[in-house]
């Protein structure tokens, strides 16, 4: 028999790292470059499951749904063993053809056309805080800015009312980290959970929405016969849920991404038309969002290694978005690569459905700091804030040079 007869086989390498362990979370990119280089697809033992950190496998399993399943629960847990914590998302934790209804409500209601209506008012918002902030000379990016903005405009967005909105970030924080295992991080999020959980279910209600908001129109879907009645709470939770850790992570990161790298706060002073491909460049070096599980729905085989049906698979989009495959000195920020492709709102059928809101969000910010700052400069030791699917800082003192 020749040796064209039949694919090689190859063993799954294994990994013994830990991906949840404190020092990882801190600091992943040298875990990143080990689990890239034991191969396309790797056995993680210490949680029994499977990962793949390479640019090319995730982004090809990312695209097929079919065979990486989320109806399992894109996190750790299987929703086929254990009960889910919370209600399963009905966008994020399902297949097709539901996440196809749901996804065409969510998509419409932040579509790039409802987003534009929303320009003018935001970007007056965000001209007046960074008109204060410059105007201090210094501040904490995170703690003054990044986490100031997101919930000056989205929670009105969406029409929640205003009280008890300091519920959203805990809740946000604890949602993502439900995704990895139930170490200490998780543990210390989900202390007092309880009335956090039952403040989001109560402002899931049509009753408490204002009208014209994004969960209003949610509702009109509803009215249209486009989903049920037990549907619409279940996607204005999605929203609360996805929409502020992430919008924050990703002004926090531009902030951080230019003062690292100030000759490309330069380039994109003096052509603010790369704001847009400068927004993408910073997902793809922040990796806002680190990692998603898929589940596999059938025996598959990943470059010569099988994984077996039902198995769990963490997708590394931190990893893949700095694969030196993929990307050349992927480690740097650079404003004018082609970041088509990046993987930091995920891809396929499931990327992110809320990335117009995001971007808008970036935008304006972004605009407001172009216009008044000329350099941004780190003034203190930033501190990271540790959640096991997003990666974040608690604080990043700056310093701005006015314009
Ligand atoms: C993308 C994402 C993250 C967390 C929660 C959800 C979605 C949701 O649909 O609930």
């Amino acid at each position: 028999m020749t040796m064209a007869a039949t694919a090689a086989k190859h063993d799954c390498p294994v990994s013994h790292c830990d991906p949840y362990s404190r020092e990882n979370l801190m600091d992943p990119h040298a875990m990143h470059a080990e689990l890239r280089d034991a191969g396309p697809v790797f056995r993680l033992d210490r949680y029994d499951c499977y990962g793949m950190a390479r640019f090319a496998q995730v982004h090809q399993g990312m695209n097929d749904w079919q065979t990486y399943s989320s109806a399992s629960g894109v996190g750790l847990d299987d929703f086929r063993k254990t009960r889910p914590w919370r209600p399963p998302s009905i966008l994020l934790e399902v297949d097709p053809p539901l996440h196809t209804q749901t996804r065409s409500v969510m998509s419409r209601v932040m579509s790039p056309a409802a987003m534009r209506q929303k320009r003018e008012e935001w970007q007056e918002k965000a001209d007046h805080l960074v008109d204060d902030l410059v105007a201090r000379g210094s501040f904490d990016a995170i703690a003054d800015l990044a986490n100031v903005f997101p919930l000056r405009v989205f929670p009105d967005a969406v029409g929640l009312r205003p009280e008890g909105r300091e519920n959203l970030l805990p809740y946000g924080n604890m949602v993502f980290n439900s995704f990895g295992p139930r170490n200490e991080v998780f543990l210390e999020s989900v202390a007092n959970a309880q009335p956090v959980v039952q403040w989001i279910m109560d402002q899931c209600r049509r009753e408490v929405l204002t009208p014209g908001g994004f969960g209003a129109q949610i509702f009109e879907a509803m009215d249209r016969g486009e989903i049920d009645e037990t549907q619409a709470p279940i996607l204005v939770r999605s929203m609360l849920t996805a929409g502020l850790d992430t919008t924050i992570i990703g002004i926090g990161s531009m902030v951080y991404a230019f003062a690292q790298f100030p000759d490309q706060w330069q380039v994109l002073r003096d052509n603010p038309a790369l704001l847009r491909p400068a927004f993408d460049e910073v997902v793809r070096w922040a990796s806002p969002v680190q990692t998603f599980f898929r589940t596999t729905t059938r025996d598959v085989d990943v470059e010569g290694v099988t994984i077996p049906d039902g198995s769990k698979v963490l997708m590394f989009l931190g990893a893949a978005n700095r694969d030196p495959r993929k990307w050349e000195r992927p480690d740097d920020l650079d404003i004018r690569r082609p970041t088509i492709g990046h993987v930091g709102f995920g891809t396929g059928i499931h990327g992110c459905v809320g990335q117009m809101v995001a971007r808008m969000e970036a935008d304006v910010v972004m605009t407001a700091m172009l216009k008044r700052i000329k350099a941004i400069e780190i003034a203190g030791e930033p501190v990271r804030h540790l959640n096991n699917t997003l990666r974040s800082l608690a604080s990043l003192p700056v310093r701005v040079i006015p314009a």
